[in-house]
């Protein structure tokens, strides 16, 4: 590494708005590790794709792990996308995700899930709020991998006006405080390669939902 691409790849500290922190690149160091957990989570836990409330599928593909109490507190048999198989999170991504809460400013994280989500060409999240957390005075820390992405950031009405934010490879995002309830959602995907994760985009969401 050069001193022009050491300096590139400082990770950031940003506050986009109170208790939403972006830390560009602070997974970096650890990407491959972290890429290779989410390969074991899956192969146990196969993607699928999500449903809506309404029960519509959603063109984003999830898996998840996290505690057997937060598997039950999720698990609906009404619902088929909450899958049976719950493998435990892997230590080297809870470990990463406390370290990013703390230097976040939220010591008292403590995250009982991961929830993985797929993207690739023209996948697109629509604009919603993350709210069937029991506590949420609980913040959520979010991984991205791979391809890059246009972040919506909202505020507290759905039509309120959003924030455009580029999302990279190896950015972290910690959500608490007053910006835990704002709406959020990601454009349709352009197409890409990336190295680590080929045509797609992963972002890992840390959660105490139980
Ligand atoms: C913003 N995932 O899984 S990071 C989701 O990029 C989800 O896959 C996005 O939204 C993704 O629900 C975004 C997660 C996130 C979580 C909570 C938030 C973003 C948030 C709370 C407020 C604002
Ligand atoms: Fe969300």
């Amino acid at each position: 590494m050069n001193l022009f691409s050491q300096l590139a790849a400082e990770p950031t500290h940003e506050e986009i708005f109170p208790g939403a922190v972006l830390m560009r690149g602070l997974a970096l160091a650890q990407e491959a590790e972290f890429f290779a957990a989410v390969e074991h989570i899956l192969a146990v836990a196969p993607l699928h794709h999500a449903m809506t409330p309404s029960g519509l599928l959603m063109s984003v593909m999830v898996s998840d792990c996290g505690t057997p109490e937060a598997f039950r507190r999720r698990w609906d048999p009404q619902n088929p996308s909450v899958r049976r198989m719950w493998p435990p999170m892997p230590r080297v991504l809870v470990d990463f995700a406390l370290r990013c809460a703390v230097r976040s400013g939220f010591p008292q994280f403590c995250p009982d899930t991961c929830h993985i989500n797929r993207y690739q060409a023209a996948t697109k999240l629509g604009i919603h709020q993350d709210r069937h957390e029991f506590d949420l005075h609980q913040p959520i820390v979010s991984i991205s991998l791979g391809l890059e992405c246009i972040f919506l950031l909202g505020g507290f009405q759905r039509t309120d006006k959003t924030k455009r934010i580029l999302l990279e490879h190896g950015d972290v995002i910690v959500w608490g405080g007053p910006s835990r309830m704002r709406f959020h959602g990601v454009q349709p995907m352009k197409p890409g390669h990336h190295p680590l994760t080929g045509p797609y985009r992963y972002n890992l969401t840390f959660r105490k939902v139980a």
